[in-house]
């Protein structure tokens, strides 16, 4: 079997398969009603990096220790073998078109037969930060101010929107290059030769908010509706912990406060993205279509994680342990499941995918991965399951300082430090997280199950899988 593996930078659930009325993505909602949709798919680190390490390497971030955009996986534990170069090793080709692992900066250039380059940042594993060091408010919050800062740097200019009109520009736009060379690939294999594992990723819905100006004509402004619980700065919602909310954005209304009407445009730009995004995707799906691959090719569609767009006043992923941090499209069409067509309701992990795309592709299991493989699932959408998912947040230094725990039924969180506390919310009676349950006695045996599993899990102790 071969593998297109397409991958998305912060994209959340905004897609019509989703039940996002208001997003136009015709070509991804057609990939959802072909293959296994879940429903309930969670990142484990709501950053690019972090996430992305912990799905390419199969391993959760409290394994690795890894919780930077400037972490290179492969100086923390040279052992370490990511998917794509798994997949080499085992006597694929393997192409790399557009972003997989963090831009270029930090790539596996090793993993990729075509389209690897070296990585810029090689610092080793710093020691052991999961033992917290209680710090003062007043050293917190500069150390806060130093990691948005960091961020900024990284993105300069990233707190915008454009509508881009000039062909010359349009030509130059990155994810229309990566998608164009994604399809001379595709056309380009022929029957008999290796088996290929394509990975093809777009850096669009993550901000600048740049997309062609036919994709915002698209979306009303006048329709565009700002969220229930929209405020003009990042706003901890009354009864939950002060840590569950960061203080400053860091992608969007960075240091500055969100007035409606550009609330509303930028809404309506991550919309366009996210069409400009679909449109990519279908053009891929089309080339495939037409290939010699397309028979025997397994197609899996991710997120790295969610976002905020301007809900509890955040317009960002980092550090949001919400459900709309943390939840991502997941799907997966093989051609040989029984599933096909179906949504899975079950909480699976987005380093779940590592053991999955394995086992499809009949390649023996690497020891040591801590991701269960969907096959089951694949099969009977339905199925038993049991595994709750973990996302985590860390400022690099003192520790964990945030998990969530997701099962079927509720979200439970604590958060360690500066603005320590917990919440529970109930997502199905309470989609928009605006109550906090932890202080309900009637929850109190759910609550010491689920924070017994997440300090369980902050400890590094979770458990592997069989
Ligand atoms: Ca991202």
């Amino acid at each position: 079997m071969n593998v297109l593996f397409i991958s998305i930078d912060d994209l959340r659930t905004e897609i019509g398969a989703y039940g996002a009325t208001r997003a136009i993505t015709p070509n991804i909602d057609k990939l959802a009603a072909r293959g296994v949709k879940f429903e309930r798919a969670y990142t484990q680190y709501p950053l690019c990096n972090p996430s992305r390490a912990s799905l390419l390497t199969g391993r959760y971030p409290v394994t690795n220790e890894l919780y930077g955009n400037r972490d290179w996986f492969g100086a923390f534990d040279p052992s370490l073998v990511s998917l794509p170069k798994y997949f080499k090793q085992h006597g694929y080709t393997t192409i790399r078109s557009g972003k997989i692992f963090h831009g270029d900066t930090i790539d596996d250039a090793a993993a990729w037969t075509i389209g690897g380059v070296p990585h810029k940042f090689n610092a080793p594993k710093p020691a052991s930060s999961v033992a917290a060091t209680p710090i003062t408010e007043e050293e917190e919050a500069k150390r806060i101010g130093r990691m948005i800062e960091a961020d900024v740097r990284q993105a300069p200019g990233s707190d915008r929107w454009v509508a881009v009109e000039d062909p010359d520009e349009l030509a130059k736009l990155g994810d229309t290059r990566a998608t164009d060379r994604a399809i001379e690939y595709l056309k380009q294999w022929k029957k008999g030769d290796a088996p290929l594992f394509l990975g093809f990723g777009l850096s669009k819905p993550h901000s600048p908010l740049i997309a062609p100006k036919e994709f915002f004509d698209n979306y009303d402004l006048a329709k565009i509706e700002l969220p229930v619980d929209f405020a003009d700065k990042p706003t901890v919602p009354a009864g939950f912990p002060k840590g569950s909310i960061r203080a400053i954005n860091a992608d969007l209304f960075i240091r500055r406060l969100a007035p409606e009407d550009e609330a509303k445009q930028m809404i309506r730009a991550y919309l366009a993205c996210v069409s400009y995004m679909d449109a990519n995707v279908g053009r891929v799906l089309e080339a495939l279509e037409n290939s010699e691959l397309r028979d025997n090719t397994i197609i899996v569609f991710w997120s790295d994680h969610g976002y905020q767009l301007g809900e509890k006043g955040k317009w960002s992923k980092a550090g949001s342990l919400w459900e709309q941090g943390t939840r991502v499209p997941l799907i997966i069409y093989d051609p040989r499941a029984k599933g096909n067509g179906q949504a899975s309701p079950r909480v699976v992990e987005l380093l779940d995918l590592y053991p999955t795309l394995t086992a499809l592709a009949g390649l023996p299991q690497p020891a040591g991965l801590d991701g269960h493989d969907l096959t089951p699932l694949l099969a009977k959408p339905d199925a038993k399951w049991g595994h709750p998912a973990y996302t985590v947040w860390n400022e690099r230094s003192r520790g964990v300082s945030g998990v969530v725990v997701r099962t079927e039924k509720w979200r439970y969180a604590e958060f360690f430090g500066p603005g320590a506390g917990a919440f529970l919310t109930d997502p199905i009676n309470d989609p928009h997280e605006l109550k906090n349950l932890v202080a309900d006695p009637q929850h109190a045996a759910v609550i010491a199950e689920l924070s017994k599993l997440a300090r369980t899990h902050v400890a590094g102790k979770t458990e592997p899988t069989p």
